[in-house]
């Protein structure tokens, strides 16, 4: 019997930090025992805002050691670049023309990059369509994202009903896969963490010293003046969050007790979040240490995974230009 699909991506806009990896990768390695996974690097969706170009292929590079480094099998899943398989982009111009621009411009997702950016693409309003034809063109019927991803996935799902309504059964309708993570906060306290936002995020690169740098610089709850200050964890806006992540249940209600009753200071908290939060990263540096200095089997990897999913997305697109009669004159 065959497998359920699977499709995620990531885009190449700098280096991973700890949102991707634990709100995303994490989840995406945990399905690929049961499922027919393929990952992407979706470079065509990073050039949809100004991009440093002499940085993009190495930072595709980086994103594919992420995922291995992670403990992806390439023999067991499908890693690939996006705009090695140029078909993502033929269905997207295609779904771009059964999608009302009022709805994309609609999308809660888009006003919040909207913030971020000097230059509004059309490209970036047509991002959705582009993560619509991502996930379709290989029918995966399930989408590990984190959970700010929700609007696009169910905006894919709109697409789908629209194009299976107006030219006829094709696609399956795809369903989000929450990954346990929660969603990681920016080290600012506001928003989230984002590799595009400087001073919001710890990298998968970092050194252990510059990761507890930045831990020790977080702000914790602001009433926390002298150590001697009584706390409250629930007004801790990020670290708080991160031992929720990483420390378990137990050691969390002493860390509490502790910051309600001063009876430790928010260093201590901070070095006990430290030392889980390595505990799980180390191994994955050493990983990427090593991958890194074998860049031309991480090449192997990827243009391995390209020609494995090609074939899928040639066939998509016979059966879409068919149902559109576009398959000759
Ligand atoms: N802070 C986060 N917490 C949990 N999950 C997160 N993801 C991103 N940030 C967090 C998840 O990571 C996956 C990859 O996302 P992406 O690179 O395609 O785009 P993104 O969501 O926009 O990630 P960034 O790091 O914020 O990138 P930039 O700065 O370029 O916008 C997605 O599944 C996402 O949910």
């Amino acid at each position: 019997m065959s497998r359920e699909r699977v499709f995620s991506g990531i885009q190449p806009t700098g280096t991973l930090q700890l949102g991707n990896y634990l709100g995303a990768i994490k989840g995406m390695i945990e399905l690929v025992e049961h499922y027919e996974c393929i990952y992407g690097i979706v470079d065509y969706h990073a050039v949809t805002v100004p991009y440093n170009v002499e940085k993009m292929p190495q930072n595709k590079l980086n994103v594919a050691i992420g995922y291995l480094a992670a403990g992806l099998d390439p023999q067991k899943a499908t890693l690939m670049v996006q705009s090695d398989v140029p078909e993502h982009t033929e269905l997207a111009w295609l779904f771009g023309c059964i999608t009302s621009v009022n709805k994309l411009e609609h999308l809660p997702t888009l006003k919040d990059k909207l913030e971020t950016v000097d230059f509004f693409s059309s490209g970036l309003l047509n991002y959705p369509i582009l993560q619509a034809a991502d996930i379709v063109i290989y029918k995966a019927t399930l989408v590990p994202v984190g959970r700010d991803q929700e609007a696009h996935i169910e905006f894919t799902r709109e697409v789908v009903r629209k194009f299976n309504n107006t030219f006829g059964q094709t696609f399956p309708e795809p369903a989000s896969y929450n990954t346990p993570g929660a969603i990681v906060p920016s080290l600012s306290g506001e928003g989230k963490m984002s590799k595009s936002v400087p001073g919001s995020y710890i990298a998968l690169t970092d050194t252990p010293e510059e990761i507890w740098q930045k831990l020790a610089q977080t702000l914790t709850d602001p009433r926390r003046v002298r150590r001697d200050d009584p706390g409250d964890p629930e007004a801790c806006p990020v670290i708080w969050q991160l031992h929720h992540i990483y420390t378990p249940e137990e050691k969390r209600a002493e860390l509490a007790e502790g910051c309600r009753t001063a009876g430790i200071g928010c260093l201590q908290c901070k070095r006990e979040l430290y030392r889980l939060m390595m505990e799980d990263l180390s191994p994955l540096q050493e990983r990427w240490r090593d991958l890194a200095a074998h860049p031309d089997y991480v090449r192997d990897v990827l243009r391995e995974g390209a020609a494995r999913v090609r074939p899928i997305a040639q066939a998509t697109m016979a059966e879409v230009r068919e149902k559109m009669g576009l398959a000759g004159v």
